[in-house]
């Protein structure tokens, strides 16, 4: 059987991932492709335990910045290891709302953290496994707080927004590093717009793997 191929949606908070994600599921399900529809932090019971204590503030001490590093890829190798590696290799199609260009963006530019820091976290954590096709759907940060308002925001929702232009920054400057696998996507369209774009980005992917 062949390996199955893994898609990652980033962008920041509110550019609309969720829904795209739901989108490609569905419309991989249509061609009869099996799906693992997954998410980061998170995707399995342990990963999820780690999501909540990253995004839920601790009364009493805060979290440092290089421990939410670890944290975000210790539930990576987790999820890596107990749900997508075996997904993939039973052949199906992995649709995962954030990987590791998040921690990059986030840890990276929001945070500050240098990157001499997180390559070799990210290089000893993946074991050489990158997403085939990485959807970036890129959205001014204003435009992305105005589809958010009025929605309990978790401990990172609630940074300013400096935090989330360099968090931009980071992701449009790491999908001109590793342009072979990212596709920016304008996420100011409509969902439906960002779906038909994405479906034919998928469906190119899939051709290229009958080759
Ligand atoms: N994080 C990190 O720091 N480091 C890491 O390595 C990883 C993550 C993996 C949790 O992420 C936090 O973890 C996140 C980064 C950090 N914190 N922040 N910020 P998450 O993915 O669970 O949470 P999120 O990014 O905050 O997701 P979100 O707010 O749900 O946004 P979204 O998934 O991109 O958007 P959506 O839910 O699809 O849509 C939001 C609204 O806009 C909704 O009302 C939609 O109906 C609407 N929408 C969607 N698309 C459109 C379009 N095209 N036009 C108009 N309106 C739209």
């Amino acid at each position: 059987m062949s390996m199955g191929c893994l898609i990652s949606v980033e962008g920041i908070e509110g550019a609309g991932k969720s829904t795209l994600v739901e989108s490609i599921a569905a419309f991989l399900r249509s061609h009869d492709i099996a799906v693992c529809q997954t998410r980061e932090p998170g995707g399995t019971p342990v990963a999820e335990s780690i999501r909540h204590l990253l995004l839920h503030a601790h009364p009493h001490e805060p979290l440092t910045h290089r421990a939410e590093l670890l944290l975000m890829f210790a539930s990576r190798i987790q999820h890596i290891e107990m749900c997508i590696l075996p997904a993939l290799q039973r052949g199906e199609w992995v649709i995962c709302d954030r990987f590791v260009d998040a921690s990059f963006a986030y840890q990276g530019g929001g945070r500050g953290l240098g990157l001499e820091q997180i390559e070799p976290i990210a290089a000893w954590s993946m074991g050489g496994l990158e997403p085939d096709l990485t959807l970036l759907l890129d959205l001014p940060v204003e435009q992305a707080m105005q589809r958010l308002q009025g929605r309990h925001k978790d401990k990172i929702e609630q940074e300013s927004l400096a935090f989330f232009e360099s968090v931009r920054s980071a992701y449009l400057v790491r999908a001109q590093q590793m342009s072979q696998r990212f596709l920016v996507l304008d996420a100011t369209v409509s969902a439906d717009a960002l779906a038909l774009q994405s479906h034919e980005a998928v469906k190119r992917l899939w051709a290229s793997e009958d080759d």
